[in-house]
């Protein structure tokens, strides 16, 4: 990890924070956040095993970054077939409930807002995975190409090809629906400010929507509205559990992670943005189609920014934008209109107290890639803050009742 040294920008410090939007307050949904820097979900793989439950670190975690105007957790499985990935934390059992609750107190505590991310990742599985060893399932038997992420006899992470999933029955879908309602239902429990509902990335809500890794001849495959089905009635149901005004949904148009694609994305997701408005959600969430242009500092892709655009015009409502920005990327796309809240997720990974380094135009901890996913405190609660920086000890984090 590379922690630079703090200093100060002198060339921007002297705009006044009225001219900076990043820290103009902001209404979502039920929620009046005091600044527009959200943590966006961020996959670590290091719930407690056996059981993929929230322990005392993870609570420790969330609550480092509890400064965010709001948390999204990362994707968090609604049931075991739901799994995707090693140690993912699931939302469908005792236990895990428990162990969320340990964070969403930790969070408040700090003064924090936390929505929990609800997730089934479809095909993206393999047996070692599920539960019994089946197979995972999907809209349509269509293998993806890459490698699953699972535990080896030794307990090691170690990638595995994907399997050709088994296609739901229509007969099933009213359960995926009900999955969702249990994970929400439970996140209620577990304490937590709101859900968001993970429609992004390829995984099963995004199954459905994609063209390519949907092919289904019923009532949830073909034309965009039929595509849209799954999604929306998860809306409803998971909206009647918390009201609308507490739930948010993620997309990604244009998105190829997890080997999906749409054949006509502009009609595709301007669809599911209009019918998605009348839900009167807390906000809408997109994962940037410009975020590799954004990293390699070039021109973005004009259909990227068109979607964009179409997004923009086509939900009413708030608008969270997540992928690759920095302080002045952000700044620049709120002034412009395109977004009215920002996601930021390795950043937010490696400076804990983001909002603080931010305001101050401080430097920033660098991400250490290497330990993104699994292992335990390092490269994951050992970043240092700037209160750090200047020498003072951490704030106790794992205190005995998080235990
Ligand atoms: C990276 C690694 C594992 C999972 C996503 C939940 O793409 C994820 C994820 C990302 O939304």
């Amino acid at each position: 990890m590379t922690v630079s040294t703090a200093s100060v920008a002198p060339a921007t410090a002297r705009q006044t924070s009225a001219e900076r939007l990043l820290f103009q307050p902001v209404r979502l949904g039920r929620y009046n956040l005091p600044h527009r820097i959200v943590m966006a979900p961020l996959t670590r793989s290091r719930a407690r095993q056996p059981g993929n439950v929230p322990s005392p670190l993870n609570a420790c975690y969330y609550a480092q970054r509890a400064s965010a105007a709001l948390i999204i957790s990362e994707a968090t499985q609604v049931s075991m077939q739901g799994q995707g990935y090693a140690w993912t934390p699931g939302i469908h059992g005792r236990e895990q409930v428990e162990g969320w609750r340990l964070v969403t107190e930790a969070v408040h505590e700090r003064g924090g807002l936390i929505f929990l991310q609800l997730w089934h990742v479809g095909r993206i599985s393999h047996p070692a995975l599920q539960p019994d060893g089946m197979l995972p399932v999907a809209p349509s038997a269509i293998k993806p190409s890459g490698e699953a992420f699972i535990e080896n006899d030794r307990g090691e992470g170690e990638l595995a090809p994907f399997v050709t999933p088994r296609a739901l029955q229509i007969e099933e879908l009213p359960y995926l629906v009900r999955q969702y309602v249990r994970g929400a239902k439970n996140a209620l429990g577990a304490g937590f400010d709101g859900v968001e509902v993970h429609a992004a990335n390829g995984y099963l809500l995004d199954q459905f929507i994609n063209s390519s890794t949907n092919q289904r001849a019923d009532g949830y495959g073909g034309p965009i509205d039929n595509r849209a089905r799954l999604l929306l009635e998860v809306v409803e149901a998971v909206a009647e559990v918390w009201s609308a005004d507490r739930v948010g949904v993620r997309l990604s148009p244009l998105g190829t992670f997890n080997d999906v694609g749409d054949e006509d994305p502009e009609t595709t997701f301007g669809y599911i943005a209009e019918n998605l408005s009348a839900y009167r959600l807390a906000y809408l969430h997109l994962v940037n189609p410009a975020v590799a242009a954004f990293e390699n500092g070039t021109e973005a892709d004009p259909r990227a920014l068109g979607m964009l655009a179409l997004l923009r015009e086509t939900y009413r409502g708030m608008l969270i934008v997540a992928g690759g920005f920095d302080q002045d990327t952000a700044e620049a796309w709120l002034k412009q209109g395109k977004a009215d809240v920002i996601a930021f997720g390795r950043k937010f990974l490696a400076n804990p107290d983001l909002p603080e380094r931010f305001r101050g135009r401080v430097s920033l901890n660098t991400d250490d890639r290497s330990t993104y996913y699994g292992g335990g405190a390092k490269g994951y609660t050992d970043y240092p803050t700037l209160a750090q920086e200047r020498g003072e000890e951490p704030k106790p984090c794992v205190d005995d009742r998080w235990r």
